[in-house]
């Protein structure tokens, strides 16, 4: 299904305008890029849908130029000295994930594995295969990511949404790569990106193009209305390892933990009307609607929308880019698993 059809699906009247002009990129600096300009079709969609796709957000020569980039990227990982930390989302109520490389990486390029390649501590699949992401701090340690993170028309967007101290707190490509890219259960990113009122949004770029073959992102439209958050992927002070126990500095794991309902909408959507917080009933929300889109769009996601990707079960790759951000006058607690380094803070866009 394309950005067209989630609209339609949404709500068949209102469309989401995909036909938009082009134009040169000259606010970059770069007048060979063309991209679409964000709309007012774009903020509307956001609104209703929790979810707004811009089609050629960048130009064929950026993506080309961030994949082969990635290539690097992915060849530059040496597993010899890596503690084989893998991902998981903690979706699962027996999962306890986050090591020290994990707390360590909110500025940094750390690589983390399929669940899937790894067995008794040893890769069992190709090093350039067994990376599911790369993160968490490619918007501060990276330049072509930083770049792009940082972009006018990325502040642009922002600025449209409505954030008054919008800052990044976490950036990542995600690789899901041919046959092993595991699936992402349906979440609210809210929930592991939690501010006081909430204000969490992810920037999510296709670098390949994304179907229902290689898993794309999947959305509730709509979900972020209706939606609170009721869980939070928290820190714990358990150590998550034998290794981490040893250490005097050790801050534990993550787990996910039931909390009071919280519900708030941030602007834009704060005037949709809704200001109490709705009785939640998993039971009655709609199916998701695939979101395919080409190489080259851009994703928005409120913080409270309801998503998923599924298995990558196909031999093609879906590597992606992804930042989110939150507003810096909101509380971030200290409870978030993602904490800056001591003396720095969340970077401001
Ligand atoms: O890219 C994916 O598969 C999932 C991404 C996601 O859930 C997110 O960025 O919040």
């Amino acid at each position: 299904m394309t950005a067209d059809t989630l609209a339609a699906a949404a709500t068949p009247t209102t469309p989401i305008n995909t036909s938009i002009t082009a134009r040169a990129g000259a606010k970059d600096g770069n007048k060979n890029a063309v991209y679409h300009e964000f709309s007012d079709s774009h903020l509307q969609a956001f609104k209703r849908d929790g979810c707004a796709v811009i089609t050629n957000f960048l130009s064929a020569d950026e993506i080309a130029s961030l994949r082969a980039h990635i290539s690097t990227l992915l060849d530059a990982f040496d597993p010899t000295d890596h503690p084989m930390t893998t991902f998981a989302t903690g979706m699962r109520d027996d999962q306890h994930i986050g090591d020290q490389y994990f707390f360590d990486s909110s500025d940094k390029t750390h690589y983390f594995l399929e669940e899937d390649a790894v067995a008794n501590g040893q890769l069992v699949v190709d090093t350039r295969r067994a990376i599911n992401k790369i993160g968490h701090g490619l918007h501060i340690d990276d330049p072509a990511f930083n770049a792009l993170t940082h972009s006018e028309r990325v502040r642009h967007i922002v600025r449209e949404l409505g954030y008054e101290d919008p800052r990044v707190l976490q950036s990542m490509v995600i690789c899901k790569q041919p046959k092993i890219g595991g699936a992402v259960p349906l979440h609210q990113d809210s929930t592991f990106l939690f501010t006081r009122p909430l204000s969490a949004c992810g920037f999510w770029i296709a670098l390949e193009d994304c179907t229902l073959t290689n898993g794309c992102l999947e959305v509730i439209p709509g979900s972020h209305l209706s939606t609170p958050i009721t869980r939070r992927f928290v820190r714990t002070r358990r150590p998550s390892s034998a290794a981490d126990a040893e250490k005097a500095d050790t801050p534990g794991g993550n787990e996910m933990i039931d909390i009071e309902s919280v519900f708030s909408l941030f602007p834009p959507v704060r005037d949709s009307g809704k200001t109490e917080p709705p009785v939640p009933n998993s039971d009655a929300l709609p199916e998701c609607i695939p979101i395919e889109v080409k190489a080259g769009a851009l994703v928005l996601i409120h913080g409270q929308v309801l998503h998923r990707s599924s298995h990558n079960h196909s031999d093609k790759s879906r590597w992606i880019y992804t930042f989110h951000i939150v507003d810096g006058t909101y509380d971030y607690d200290e409870r978030n698993w993602l904490q800056m380094p001591a003396g720095t803070q969340l970077t401001k866009l």
